[in-house]
């Protein structure tokens, strides 16, 4: 694999205290996506390349709460990124889910497919071609925005073991990581992308 650090973002997707153990929407071992992806950031930042971290940011009273636990109500603790996260070399942040009636598991366009968060025209200003994504949740929102990132024309690679998985519906998580292998998206060790960019 050959990328260039200074046309690389890492995006860290919703690593936010309500997805990981002791949160409302807890993903099993959630908190393990923090040091490899705190590697990463400071990897790349030091070769140039930039991160964008995305924080989903809901009202009290969210329409998403129908299906989901009540989770990332803007301004309570649990929307907040986890307290381990190094937020330093962040330098782009994307809040999604924000419309009352409208969710958003993609860090590029909301759940219409249509509405746009801003972070498509922010990384085509930066002129980034590869994106380098992990987080939360592997068969959501990380699904989401593999996706998205793939069919905008980015070379997309997903950190395996950077993120981790609901499983709910049962399999979510196997058929999620097939459908992104099936589309192009390369999965890649936090390790393997250090010795790439080092
Ligand atoms: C997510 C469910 C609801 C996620 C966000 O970050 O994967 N999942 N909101
Ligand atoms: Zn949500």
């Amino acid at each position: 694999m050959n990328i260039n650090p200074q046309k690389t973002l890492l995006l860290l997707v919703d690593v936010q205290n309500d997805f990981c153990p002791g949160g409302a929407l807890a993903v099993n071992d959630g908190n393990a996506v923090v040091a490899p992806l705190n590697a990463l950031s400071r990897a790349l930042t030091g070769k140039g390349g930039r991160v964008a971290a995305t924080q989903d940011w809901h009202g009290a009273g969210h329409s998403s709460f129908a299906q989901w636990p009540v989770h990332c109500v803007q301004g309570t603790k649990g929307a907040d990124f986890h307290e381990n996260l190094d937020l330093k070399p962040v330098s782009i942040i994307i809040r999604k889910g924000f419309r009352q009636e409208l969710d958003s598991y993609s860090a590029f366009f909301e759940n219409d497919s249509s509405t746009a968060t801003g972070l498509e025209g922010c990384i085509k200003q930066l002129n980034i071609e590869t994106v380098i994504i992990g987080g939360l949740a592997t068969d959501y929102c990380v699904l989401y925005s593999a996706m998205d990132c793939r069919r905008l024309g980015f070379n997309t690679i997903v950190v395996s073991d950077a993120v981790r998985g609901v499983g709910q519906p049962e399999g979510s998580v196997e058929k999620a990581v097939e459908t992104m292998k099936s589309n192009g998206i390369q999965f890649c060790t936090s390790q393997e992308i250090l010795d790439i960019i080092k």
